[in-house]
């Protein structure tokens, strides 16, 4: 800690853009405070007590026209000049790229715990590459929270029961702070971590537990954790692979519309499947009957994101997320490889595309 920084690095892609638009909105406010300010205290004097100048009124009409369309146009097209501009930035920040690396964070007072889909877990620290767009898919299993890097620019809520994303691409190597932006109990204020900037190389170095005296070693990738789940938890009985069994099958189900008893439809994203998981009475597939047991209570927020991660791995309708585990000599594989050692002989190709 030690002292206050004036203003925050810019480590990430985004961050110049944002701090443009923070100054050209500083400059445009000082454009309209700065004559005001000064007018005031000209006029004051000018027109103090006892002073020669004029009282006399200007006249109420002749010329005013032009200088009040003049006034009303000129701020209305840079507010709107403005709206453009930010609303451009802020549609980058919230549409992660595709083929960004995807991260997982849980909130919980008063901590974050990151998984990667390689396996490796952290608290409070966030190891990425430099130069790579990276997703992370978060929520909370307590309170609102916050998940903000200042030298990134990007800042965004963590809730209880919902999926939220946030992505970045950092720009330099270097250690950046991460804090808890959302007041969230007694311990907030100390509710941070360290974003680790990494060159790629050394990174990949990390990911296979090689190079660092605290990492995990050879740990389990998500989807692998995700498919003992899967089993364990007694999936695996109902949802076959081969969609014989009385739930259906999850082969390719990641991304695609699913049709819902009563006509309505939803889309099978990383919400869609906690739901199922959490409340399977609310969205019954059409055609299946309402014969799943609720897993509340029975899976932790991280278990339930390696179960998705599980299931991204069964083939997916979105473009897959790209993967930094995959093999460099003997290194633990990528999730694409989770699923044919011990699936089912019916299991899918690995990193098969299902058919829309
Ligand atoms: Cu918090």
């Amino acid at each position: 800690m030690g002292s206050v920084p004036f203003f925050p690095d810019q480590a990430s892609t985004v961050a110049p853009q944002v701090d443009a638009i923070y100054f050209a909105l500083i400059l445009l406010s000082a454009l309209f405070a700065v004559p005001v300010a000064l007018l005031i205290v000209y006029f004051g004097v000018r027109y103090r007590r006892g002073s020669q100048a004029s009282r006399a009124s200007g006249s109420a009409h002749g010329g005013t026209l032009k200088i009040e369309l003049a006034w009303t146009v000129f701020p209305a097209l840079l507010a709107l000049g403005m709206f453009t501009w930010a609303a451009t930035v802020y549609y980058r920040i919230e549409r992660p790229p595709a083929g960004a690396v995807e991260v997982y964070v849980v909130g919980q007072q008063w901590m974050w715990k990151v998984q990667h889909p390689e396996g490796q877990r952290e608290i409070n620290q966030l190891h990425v590459p430099v130069g790579r767009p990276i997703k992370l898919l978060m929520t909370s299993q307590d309170v609102i929270h916050s998940f903000y890097i200042a030298a990134f620019r990007v800042k965004q809520d963590v809730l209880p029961g919902r999926y939220t994303t946030i992505w970045f691409q950092a720009t330099q190597a270097g250690d950046y702070a991460i804090n808890c932006a959302e007041y969230c109990g007694t311990d907030h204020a100390m509710m941070g971590g360290t974003v680790v900037v990494m060159e790629p190389a050394q990174y990949e170095a990390w990911l296979s537990g090689g190079n660092t005296a605290a990492g995990p070693q050879s740990p389990e990738t998500m989807a692998a954790a995700g498919q003992q789940l899967f089993t364990s938890l007694g999936c695996s009985g109902c949802h076959r692979m081969d969609g014989s069994g009385p739930g259906p099958s999850l082969v390719g189900i990641y991304g695609k519309t699913v049709h819902l008893q009563g006509g309505a439809t939803a889309v099978a994203d990383e919400g869609y499947i906690r739901n199922s998981i959490l409340l399977p009475q609310s969205q019954i597939v059409a055609g299946y009957g309402p014969i799943m047991p609720s897993f509340q209570g029975q899976v932790s927020e991280e278990q339930i994101l390696q179960l998705i991660a599980y299931i991204k791995s069964l083939g997916s309708s979105l473009p897959a997320p790209a993967s930094l585990g995959q093999p460099n000599t003997g290194a633990p594989a990528g999730p694409s490889a989770v699923a044919s050692p011990s699936a089912p002989a019916v299991g899918p190709t690995p990193g098969a595309q299902a058919a829309p």
